[in-house]
């Protein structure tokens, strides 16, 4: 029997209605913040992807009409993508969620309040958690919500509520960055500012097409000045690769023995940077004693790249005065990511191309916040990049949070695919999604959601009440989306931009943050939150959090200082702040803006200038391993190798916010397509746009056939955005990240 909200409020701190639900502002009815003139244009970052665009957002009535790109931001410079102009189109789909709903018997979704739908997550939860213990529930979050939310809702699940396990999206994109970097530099750590797209001789993007997926990022590399070489690695001629100067159609899943050989030749070239490696790395002899078997004839051999290509490449970097290397998701998504995102680092080190202008190891961010998730989530790391086993870090993360030391679990979480498989066993019971639509971009997709048939509970909170995990709830709470809330997101190049409140959620959608906040009050963790009024205050304790750490952002007073600066870069300290004044005063700096209260901090910041890494002894590591067959390759039954990824500027993975906006709609195929070599097609007898049907070992698919000599002779490529291709993907996953190697399973062909 569920207890009535008046029940579960006399029995806790009775606060909920009065104070939260019926607080003004809380649904979409309420004010805009005041702050906002009701007639003006007001800046914000854009909520897709991670380049982190700004957007000038014009109001009427402090509601926002229109937007244009900013021209005075310093990432995008007046520049915007398909999805960036189109941004507020999503919040005004007819399937936004405007009530709470619940499964009723009958198996139907009714709209329930708020007061009974936070009431029942909290009652059922807590009968589960009293069955079943602290590891029977877990969330599944994501890269596209505010910092401070993530924050909220990390330190709500386990401190507040007591739970272990939780992962996000962000496992399916940029675990393997994550787990490289701190390895390799001691912290998760992207070097660059975007200025080094402008500033570099030689870029090599490896697994990454930032055409299609960071279109401004590579306007950017347009506006490079220097007639850079532009190489790309990427088995399939991409926009990206036709636009380079030098291509590498690699055989997928070789990067790694492509790296390794690469290596061997800077050596045998003598393009090794020896005082820097001297001076700032460790490990430098082994790589070059683990190299020497990479031969180029071996390399030509196992990458099926020409011999000439490679020693091309190889003088190229050698001879490059400011190198920089990026790679996506190429290399994050395979079965073994994090030693080949290293061996990606291992180039930048060996031959000293970092901490420079126009240099670096890069890892190029996904979503719009995945940044945040990395500092933030409190998943894998305990709150703002500390470690749950450190003593100190323990007492300083309740220090700052003010609460009990004991309730810092010491447990690590299971990753996304362990909590999966956790459904299957038995030892996860209720699933909580927030953010992150998994029935459709989980790799083995069907096989998910036949697990969450098996869940005794699960909630799902999503703009959207049509996705299809939330079609498959128990409990569905419609959330607030960009546009409608304030926080800040934190993009590719560190930098921490700001997101406003000009629109009013339909309905009685709710920010996220304001559900977390209903979720503590019912729990009963009320108390422990009563610092976390509002997004800018927890932005003020994650501040605190940062003291000390290497994205120290101490020197940031507060939102005002982000607006005006046009967004920050981490770190930012105190310390940096009083240096930049004084050099104000003193000497020469770049221009400063007349309106600007705060001193004038460099608008383009990278790390690692003097050579000191995070690691205890400031060194980068060299980190290397064998190579490994890829785990699932085409055989007689099987032929093809299927790749997947983005497939245009418009789409944002499975469409939930671009499938509503009539203008992108017409910007892409409202259909699942299947790239396939017209020497393969012609065999098969399949003509452009015939229907055909892909097979994997789990599933088949139909799709039309988009005849093209961009993709190899024994390849096909289908885009993530369409429902079906993650039916077909083979669950493999890097040891060390756990993620999903998303681009690489054995499909058969046929005409359909
Ligand atoms: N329009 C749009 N933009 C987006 C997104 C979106 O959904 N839509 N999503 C955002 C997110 S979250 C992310 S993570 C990024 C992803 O950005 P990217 O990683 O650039 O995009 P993908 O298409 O997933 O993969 C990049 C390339 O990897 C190649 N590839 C496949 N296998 C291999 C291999 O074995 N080796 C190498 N070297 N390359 C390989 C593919 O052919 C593909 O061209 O995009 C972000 N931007
Ligand atoms: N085959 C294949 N699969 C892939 C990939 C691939 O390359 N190939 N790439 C992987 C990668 S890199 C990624 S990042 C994932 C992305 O996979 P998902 O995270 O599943 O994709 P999205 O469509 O971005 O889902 C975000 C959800 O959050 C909702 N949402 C948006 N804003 C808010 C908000 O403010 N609050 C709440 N509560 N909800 C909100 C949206 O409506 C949407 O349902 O896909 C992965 N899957
Ligand atoms: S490039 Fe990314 S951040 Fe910029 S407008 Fe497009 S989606 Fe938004
Ligand atoms: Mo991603």
């Amino acid at each position: 029997m569920i207890p009535s909200l008046e029940q579960l409020l006399r029995a806790r701190s009775g606060v909920l209605t009065e104070k939260l639900v019926r607080q003004p502002g809380a649904f979409g009815l309420g004010q805009v913040p005041a702050r906002l003139t009701p007639d003006a244009t007001t800046t914000m970052v854009c909520g897709f992807c991670s380049t982190g665009c700004g957007l000038n957002v014009h109001l009427r009535d402090s509601l926002a009409v229109n937007l244009s790109a900013d021209p005075d931001y310093p990432v995008n410079r007046g520049m915007a993508c398909p999805k960036g102009w189109e941004a507020l189109a999503p919040l005004d789909a007819p399937d936004r969620g405007t009530k709470p709903l619940l499964r009723t018997n009958g198996g139907e979704l009714t709209a329930i309040s708020w007061e009974r739908a936070i009431a029942l997550f909290c009652e059922k939860l807590q009968a589960i958690r009293a069955a079943h213990g602290p590891e029977s529930v877990a969330f599944l979050s994501t890269g596209q919500i505010p910092t401070e939310e993530m924050a909220f809702l990390g330190a709500l699940f386990k401190f507040g509520m007591g739970f272990v396990h939780c992962d996000s999206n962000t496992r399916q994109c940029m675990a393997t960055a994550h787990v490289a970097y701190k390895e390799s530099f001691g912290f998760d750590a992207p070097p660059y500012t975007y200025a080094d797209f402008e500033e570099s001789d030689v870029l090599v993007f490896i697994g990454s097409n930032p055409c299609i997926a960071h279109p401004i990022m590579w306007q950017r590399v347009m506006r490079n000045p220097h007639q850079p070489a532009i190489v790309v690695i990427d088995p399939r001629r991409t926009e990206t690769a036709m636009a380079a100067t030098q291509h590498l159609p690699l055989r997928p899943k070789s990067d790694l023995v492509l790296l390794y050989g690469l290596a061997h030749l800077l050596l045998r070239l003598e393009a090794v940077d020896r005082d820097f490696v001297a001076a700032h790395t460790t490990g430098f002899e082994a790589f070059a004693d683990f190299v020497r078997p990479f031969t180029i004839s071996r390399v030509a051999e196992e990458t099926g790249l020409a011999e000439e290509k490679l020693w091309r490449l190889a003088g190229t970097i050698a001879q490059g005065k400011r190198v920089s290397f990026w790679w996506t998701m190429g290399v994050n998504q395979s079965h073994e990511s994090t030693r080949t995102a290293q061996a990606v680092i291992n180039l930048a080190l060996m031959t000293g191309q970092i901490g420079r202008p126009g240099t670096g190891a890069n890892s190029i961010t996904g979503q719009c916040n995945a940044m945040g998730s990395r500092l933030f989530a409190n998943a894998t790391s305990l709150l703002g990049g500390h470690d749950a086993n450190d003593a100190a870090d323990r007492t300083k993360v309740a220090g700052v949070l003010g609460i009990p030391e004991d309730l810092i679990p010491r447990q690590p979480s299971l990753a996304y695919d362990q909590i999966v498989d956790g459904i299957e066993s038995g030892r996860i019971r209720a699933l909580w999604v927030i953010g992150t639509n998994s029935s459709h971009s989980w790799v083995d997709r069907n096989r998910f959601n036949a697990l969450l048939e098996k869940l005794d509970f699960l909630v799902v909170q999503d703009m959207y009440a049509s996705t299809d995990t939330a079609k498959r709830a128990d409990l569905y709470l419609p959330a607030a989306g960009w546009g409608e809330k304030d926080g800040t997101l934190i993009n590719s190049e560190r930098r921490i931009g700001l997101i406003k409140k000009v629109r009013r959620a339909p309905g009685e959608a709710l920010a996220d943050f304001h559900i977390f906040r209903l979720i503590a009050e019912v729990w009963g963790c009320g108390a422990l939150f009563a610092r976390w009024t509002s997004p800018e205050a927890v932005f003020h304790l994650l501040r605190e959090l940062s003291r000390g750490r290497p994205y120290d952002i101490t020197g940031i007073s507060g939102y005002r200082m982000i607006d005006e600066q046009s967004g920050i870069q981490w770190p930012l300290t105190e310390s940096q702040i009083e240096a930049f004044g004084k050099a104000e005063e003193t000497g020469p700096e770049p221009e400063p803006k007349p309106e600007q209260s705060a001193p004038t901090i460099p608008r383009e910041r990278r790390l690692f200038a003097d050579g000191t890494f995070f690691t205890a002894d400031g060194r980068a590591r060299f980190v290397f391993a064998e190579p490994r067959p890829m785990p699932e390759k085409p055989d007689g039954d099987f032929p093809f190798l299927l790749l997947t990824g983005r497939g245009t500027s418009s789409q944002w993975h499975t469409n939930t916010r671009t499938g509503k906006s009539d203008v992108l709609r017409k910007l892409y195929p409202p259909d699942c397509y299947l790239e396939i070599h017209p020497n393969d097609a012609a065999r098969l007898g399949i003509a452009p746009g015939a229907t055909v049907k892909i097979s994997s070992r789990r599933a088949s698919i139909t799709a039309a056939a988009f005849v093209t000599p961009a993709v190899q002779p024994g390849q096909v490529f289908a885009p993530m955005h369409y429902e079906e291709v993650n039916q077909l993907t083979f669950p493999a996953f890097d040891p060390h990240s756990r993620q999903p190697s998303y681009k690489a399973c054995a499909v058969r062909v046929e005409r359909g």
